[in-house]
This record gives structure tokens, C-alpha cells and sequence, in this order.
């Protein structure tokens, strides 16, 4: 068939609105027409170049919701009609990693998803015969996807597109890594930083679990009064204190309980672990840095009880949270309307990566 998508010809270049084709789902796998994605900072750092993974011509976009339409050979957990939200990380509820109860990081396709192709080692997507890669095994920036079984969570007909798209990546992201990875006890001192699509879930998870100072940072103060709505208690601006740290750690009578850096910038990473209480202090990297990049701090900084982690899709399995999740935003448990600053059809997708680098939105839209 032929579908509609914005495809990535090369890093740095604006991404062209055209006509591709896409082959139908093979064994195992789905075609999902998309009604809606958000565009998240990873797309744009994929785009940039920083990605070791970043491999084009590619459709970019994974935090998508739409309907399946068709269903390959042997596929059972999804039938057409269905709303899905796509997985970055599946769940196949089989490998050794579905298996062991400490991640989700299902492993059971990641090294073709790593290369853009499907499990089968080809692509579904082409532009004159020519392949075109998926991206994160979504590709939600084209009308139509194939997706492998494992990689959709079916959802509630009745939630909005518009919306819960976004729970297919920041709003699991931000609130998961919270719930789910680093189990935030009431009581808890929390530091943020970076207070966009994903910091700002932070802060709503932070507030859902009942912590309570919840601190964040960010050099754009045009971010803080949407904080405050979703939960931040005090704010930081790293250009008004001589040491960000030091800040933290008188606001808090010592340092964090938890600090998520949800920025993708190494020395913030470093800030968000050193600002974190001696002897329990967690700090969860969320934020990715591009290739090249590395981390560092005095070992002492661990030896004296501080602990370094990382969150992926905020430790959900999908197929099982993602419908979780999708009740909680429709029970009112979780807020996002507020947060989907702008929308706009796909042919304005650049514009959604220029409100981004300048700072002027929360998460841009595309509704098909
Ligand atoms: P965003 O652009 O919406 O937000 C980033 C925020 O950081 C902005 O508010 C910006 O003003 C602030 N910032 C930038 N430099 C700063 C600095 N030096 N000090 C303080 N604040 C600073 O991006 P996003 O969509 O929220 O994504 C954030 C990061 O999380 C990105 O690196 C993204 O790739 C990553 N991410 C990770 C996962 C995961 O599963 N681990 C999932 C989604 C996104
Ligand atoms: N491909 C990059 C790393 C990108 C990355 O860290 N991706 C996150 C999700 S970001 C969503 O917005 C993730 O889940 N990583 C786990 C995984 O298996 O990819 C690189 O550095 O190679
Ligand atoms: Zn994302």
C-alpha cells in the first residue's frame, strides 16, 4: 500500500513530507494506521547525528496510537480494530530478560530494532524500490506501520489519540521511572533536572507517590509555571546560583532522596548524582547522551552511599503498563492534556523540532 510519512534522508536534514510504500504484515507482525504521535527529544537526537544507532534514509517517531488494520499470519493478542500504543521496548514475555523481574528491557528483537529493520532482517517501508528503515521499530511518523505483535500494547477504544500518544513514550518515561524503577516512598525529596516532556512527568509521578519537596531545575525559566502545576515545589535555575549542588543540598537539609536528570548532558548527570543525600541518595539518568559522551565523578561519591541508575521507558512492560497507564490518564490520575503544547498535521513536522530547540513547547503533536 501506499501511506504518508516525513522521512529522514539524512542527519541534520529537515525531514520530507512524501508518498512511501509499505509491504503488508508479515508472520508475527501489524499494520497500525497512526492517528497520532508526539515528537520526542530523541527524535531530534537521532536526527542531529548523536545517535551511534541513527542510521538513514529512516522514518523517524515512537510515541505514537493508532488502530490495527491488518494482522499477519499466527498473530493472536491483537485483531484489526483495536487501539494500540507501538513499543520501542517490547514485551514478548518469553526472553530471559521478560523472564527476570528486575527490567523490562525485553531483548527478544532489539538487535534487528537497533538496525531498523524488522525481526526477519528486512524493512517494510520503500520509496521506488528502494528500503527506507524503521526507527525504534515504530516509525509513527508515517500514516501506516508495521509493527512486530510484541511491540503494540492494545488500549481502551474510548482514550484519545491525541493524548495518550504520548504515553507511548514521555508520559511512561517520566512517571515510570518514578513508580516503577526507583519506587519513591511518600516523604521522599526529589530533584528534576530539565523540566520538559520527560522532567515534567517526573514531577507528576513524584507528586502521585506522594514525595515531598520535589526541586526543579532548568536554564529556562519559561518552563516553571506548568511545573508548578503538575507538583514542583521550588525551583533552581542553574544560571541565577554559583553552585547548582550546593543549592540542592541546602534546599533539601542535605541532598536528594532521588535526582532524575532527564537533559541528556553529561554534566548535568554529574550534578544530579553529586547532589544527592550521602549514604541513600539515588540518582536515575534518564536523558541520552549522544556518542562519544561519557560520565564521571570522584568514586568517593559512591563509596559514601550515593547510587548511579538508568531508566528506559521508565521501567514499564509494555503490553502489561501501557494499559495501566492509559486508565490512570483516563481515571484523572495522571494529567497530559496540559503538556501537548502544540499539535499540527504532518506536514508541519519541522516546525514541532523547531519549537523544541527554542524552548517554546512541551510536546508537539502531529494528529493524522
Ligand atoms: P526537552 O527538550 O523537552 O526537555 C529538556 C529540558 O532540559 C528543557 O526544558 C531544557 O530547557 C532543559 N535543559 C537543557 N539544558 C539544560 C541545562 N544545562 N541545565 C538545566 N536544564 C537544561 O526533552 P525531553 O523530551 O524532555 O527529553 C529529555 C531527555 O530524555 C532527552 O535526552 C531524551 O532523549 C531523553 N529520553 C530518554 C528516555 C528513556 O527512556 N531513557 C525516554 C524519552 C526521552
Ligand atoms: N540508540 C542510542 C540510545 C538511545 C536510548 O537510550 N534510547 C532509550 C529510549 S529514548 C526514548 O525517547 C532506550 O530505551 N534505550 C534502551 C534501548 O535498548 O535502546 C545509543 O546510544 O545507541
Ligand atoms: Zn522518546
Amino acid at each position: 500500500m501506499k501511506t504518508k510519512a516525513a522521512v529522514a534522508f539524512g542527519a541534520g536534514q529537515p525531514l520530507k513530507v512524501m508518498e512511501v510504500d509499505l509491504a503488508e504484515p508479515q508472520a508475527g507482525e501489524v499494520l497500525v494506521e497512526i492517528k497520532a504521535t508526539g515528537i520526542c527529544h530523541t527524535d531530534a537526537f537521532t536526527l542531529s547525528g548523536d545517535d551511534p544507532e541513527g542510521a538513514f534514509p529512516a522514518i523517524l517517531g515512537h510515541e505514537g496510537a493508532g488502530i490495527v488494520r491488518a494482522v499477519g499470519e499466527g498473530v493472536t493478542s491483537v485483531t484489526v480494530g483495536d487501539h494500540v500504543i507501538p513499543l520501542y521496548t517490547p514485551e514478548c514475555r518469553e526472553c530471559d530478560f521478560c523472564l527476570h523481574p528486575k527490567t523490562n528491557l525485553c531483548q527478544s528483537i532489539r538487535e534487528t530494532q537497533g538496525k531498523g529493520v524488522m525481526p526477519d532482517g528486512t524493512s517494510r517501508f520503500s520509496i521506488d524500490g528502494k528500503p527506507l528503515l524503521h526507527y525504534m521499530g515504530c516509525s509513527t511518523f508515517a500514516n501506516h506501520t508495521v509493527l512486530p505483535e510484541i511491540a503494540v500494547a492494545k488500549i481502551r477504544k474510548d482514550a484519545p489519540f491525541d493524548k495518550v500518544c504520548y504515553i507511548g513514550c514521555g508520559v511512561t518515561t517520566g512517571v515510570g521511572a518514578v513508580a516503577f524503577d526507583a519506587k519513591v516512598e511518600p516523604g521522599s525529596n526529589v530533584v528534576i533536572f530539565g523540566l520538559g516532556g520527560i522532567g515534567l512527568n517526573v514531577i507528576q509521578g513524584a507528586k502521585m507517590v506522594g514525595a515531598d519537596k520535589i526541586i526543579g531545575i532548568d536554564i529556562n525559566p519559561s518552563k516553571v509555571e506548568l511545573a508548578k502545576e503538575y507538583g514542583m515545589t521550588d525551583f533552581i535555575n542553574p544560571k541565577e546560583v554559583d553552585d547548582v549542588v550546593a543549592s540542592i543540598i541546602d534546599k533539601t537539609g542535605g541532598g536528594a532522596d532521588y535526582s532524575f536528570e532527564c537533559i541528556g548532558n553529561v554534566n548535568t548527570m554529574r550534578q544530579a548524582l553529586e547532589c544527592c543525600h550521602k549514604g541513600w541518595g539515588e540518582s536515575w539518568i534518564i536523558g541520552v547522551a549522544g556518542a562519544g559522551q561519557e560520565i564521571s565523578t570522584r568514586p568517593f561519591q559512591l563509596v559514601t552511599g550515593r547510587s548511579w541508575r538508568g531508566s528506559a521507558f521508565g521501567g514499564a512492560r509494555g503490553r502489561t503498563d501501557v494499559p495501566k497507564i492509559v486508565d490512570w490518564y483516563m481515571e484523572g490520575k495522571i494529567r497530559i492534556d496540559e503538556l501537548i503544547t502544540h499539535t499540527m498535521p504532518l506536514e508541519d513536522i519541522n516546525k514541532a523540532f523547531d519549537l523544541m530547540h527554542e524552548g517554546k513547547s512541551i510536546r508537539s503533536v502531529v494528529l493524522f
